[in-house]
Parts: C-alpha cells; sequence; structure tokens
C-alpha cells in the first residue's frame, strides 16, 4: 500500500522525522517555495499533519487540506489548533498528555523556588564578585505559605502532589470542583487570589482564559504574591504584571511563558525580582523523546486503522463524523 501523505509546517526533533519517514510520504509547508501552488498540488493529497505546539492550525489551513484526516501536535497544549473547525470536518486532533505531566510540575516547583529564593539572582551575584563584599541580601521564603492553582489538570494535580511534601496549603480554582481532592475549591479566580499569595498557573490558553490574570487578581494577591506560569503567557495580563511587579503590588514572578513567545517584553529583563524561562517546561531530553514517539504512536495507530491513542475531548476519537 502506498504510504500516506503527511504534511508538516516544520521540521520536528531527528527521532520524530526518521520514524515518520519510515512510515509516510513527507511533504514540508517551510520548505515551499510557493505555499500557495504548494498547496494546490500537495493539499487535496494530504491525509495526515504532524505540528509543533503553538503552531496556529486554522480552518483556513483545513480548507486547503480536504481530504485531513487527523493532526497530531507534539505538545499537551493545542489552543492554537480550531478544534471546533476540525470536529465539523470530522478531522480528530490528538496532543501528547500525561508524558510531560511530571517533567513540568518538576520545573514549575524549581521556577517557584528560584523565584521565592532568588536563586538566580544569587548566582549571578557570586559570579559578579560580590560576596566577598556584603553576603546576599535575605529572600521571602515558602514557608507558611498557601498556594493557589489555577487548573487542578493531570500538570496542576503533579504539581499539588509536590507541593503537599512541602507542607505549604494548598488550593485551587478551575471549571469546577474536583470531588476527589481534599484542598480547597474557590468558585471564582478573585476569591481565590484573596485566599491565597502564590499563584500557580497551569490552565489551558485560549478565548476563556485569554487575560485571566488582570490588575485586578495581582492586586489580590498581594504585596507578598508570586505568580508562576508554566501554562501559556497569554493568561497573563503582562502590561499589568509589570505594573505590579514594578509598584511592589505583588513581589515577584517567575515565568516560562510569554504571550508573543520568543518575544520577551523588554520591561520584565530590567526587573530584579523575575525569573525567566525560555519555555523549558516540558524541555528534558528523556520527556521530548517520550512526546515524539507519543506523536508517531497516534500516527501508526490511526492509519493501521485501531484509531488514536490520545484524542483531544473536542474531536472524534475515531473520526466518527466523517
Ligand atoms: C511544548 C507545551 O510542547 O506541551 C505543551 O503544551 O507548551 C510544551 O511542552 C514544547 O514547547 C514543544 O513545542
Amino acid at each position: 500500500m502506498q504510504p500516506a501523505d503527511l504534511l508538516l509546517l516544520k521540521p520536528m526533533q531527528p527521532s520524530v522525522m526518521e520514524a515518520l519517514a519510515g512510515a509516510f510520504t513527507l511533504h514540508r509547508a517551510d520548505t515551499a517555495p510557493d505555499p500557495d501552488a504548494f498547496y494546490r498540488e500537495i493539499g487535496p493529497r494530504i491525509r495526515a499533519m504532524a505540528i509543533g505546539a503553538q503552531a496556529p492550525v486554522d480552518r483556513a489551513l483545513f480548507e486547503r487540506l480536504p481530504h485531513l484526516e487527523i493532526v497530531v501536535s507534539y505538545g499537551v497544549g493545542y489552543d492554537t489548533i480550531d478544534v471546533g473547525a476540525a470536529a465539523e470536518r470530522g478531522i480528530v486532533v490528538t496532543n501528547t498528555p500525561d508524558v510531560l505531566s511530571d517533567e513540568v510540575a518538576d520545573l514549575a516547583l524549581g521556577l517557584l523556588l528560584a523565584t521565592i529564593r532568588e536563586i538566580p539572582q544569587a548566582d549571578r551575584y557570586l559570579r559578579a564578585g560580590h560576596w566577598p563584599t556584603r553576603t546576599y541580601p535575605l529572600t521571602a521564603t515558602l514557608r507558611g505559605r498557601h498556594v493557589g492553582i489555577l487548573g487542578l489538570g493531570r500538570i496542576g494535580r503533579a504539581i499539588a502532589r509536590r507541593l503537599e511534601g512541602f507542607g505549604v496549603t494548598l488550593s485551587y480554582h478551575g471549571r469546577r470542583r474536583q470531588e476527589d481532592v481534599a484542598y480547597a475549591f474557590h468558585p471564582t479566580l478573585l476569591e481565590m487570589a484573596r485566599a491565597v499569595d502564590v499563584l500557580m498557573i497551569v490552565a489551558p490558553g485560549g478565548p476563556e482564559t485569554n487575560g485571566i490574570v488582570n490588575a485586578e487578581i495581582l492586586d489580590a494577591l498581594g504585596p507578598d504574591g508570586i505568580v508562576v506560569n508554566v501554562a501559556r503567557g497569554s493568561l497573563v495580563d503582562e502590561p499589568a504584571l509589570i505594573e505590579a511587579l514594578r509598584s511592589g503590588t505583588i513581589h515577584g514572578a517567575g515565568l516560562d511563558v510569554f504571550a508573543a513567545e520568543p518575544q520577551v517584553p523588554e520591561a520584565f529583563l530590567g526587573l530584579e525580582r523575575v525569573v525567566l524561562l525560555p519555555h523549558v517546561g516540558s524541555g528534558s531530553v528523556q520527556t521530548r523523546e517520550a512526546m515524539g514517539r507519543l506523536v508517531v504512536d497516534n500516527l501508526l495507530s490511526w492509519f493501521s486503522g485501531r484509531g488514536a491513542l490520545t484524542p483531544v475531548p473536542e474531536t472524534p476519537a475515531n473520526g466518527a463524523a466523517r
């Protein structure tokens, strides 16, 4: 049988490219000299598409791919894929849940501690030769804190489990109360922000959560407040966060994600009580390999007629609507 035609918007990691090349006929959109001609010629042959997380996939792209059956995304968040338009066409969308939860949770804890105890700043201080002249200034503490988790999904729960070991109080806010956890549920983000002094952002991006961490929420966190974001930059009103950090409305922030990444607002770079990371939450060799394997396995399972392994809930698991 002829291998199915697979579209890549950009190349993926070598192990994934190798596995895909062995099973599919690959077409790379990023190297096409004339994108319109490329989609006119190749578009009708494409049955599958593999993408990196945060690649925009909209209705207009689906229209250029009339025989598309499946979109496999390398990442757990799929806020940039129009899953509504996919579902209408019966196109299955898959993501890579579970395999990255512990890795992202580890990074979130590291970022929280780095922010509160100023670990990167202290490292810079030592390297700059300041220690012999003056000991490093005392920092804030995690002791006695109340952490509010925005989004108690798989990663949120992995973060909460780790935080239990740190002896902090835990609360959460999300779409609904979860009966199998003992942490306090807050029906609104504002109510939770008033109760806690650390806001850990782990909720999905997209229109429902766009800019929900705004000036009012930051004000409610208060002057000891710490914001840690390992989800999507879009959840945070970045100008409001910059202002809150400048004015001392909150104490500090640890950010792994930004609204227009890889562009980072210049103002963050000049702020002392901020730890900035280049979206590395899932970025270990082992976890990225596991994500890559799941991308490939979803495709292999689909084209052997066994359905997708990890379809997102919005689209049909077996393409039933087609
Ligand atoms: C990305 C992520 O997958 O899973 C997600 O939603 O944001 C990350 O793990 C990673 O940056 C690779 O694109």
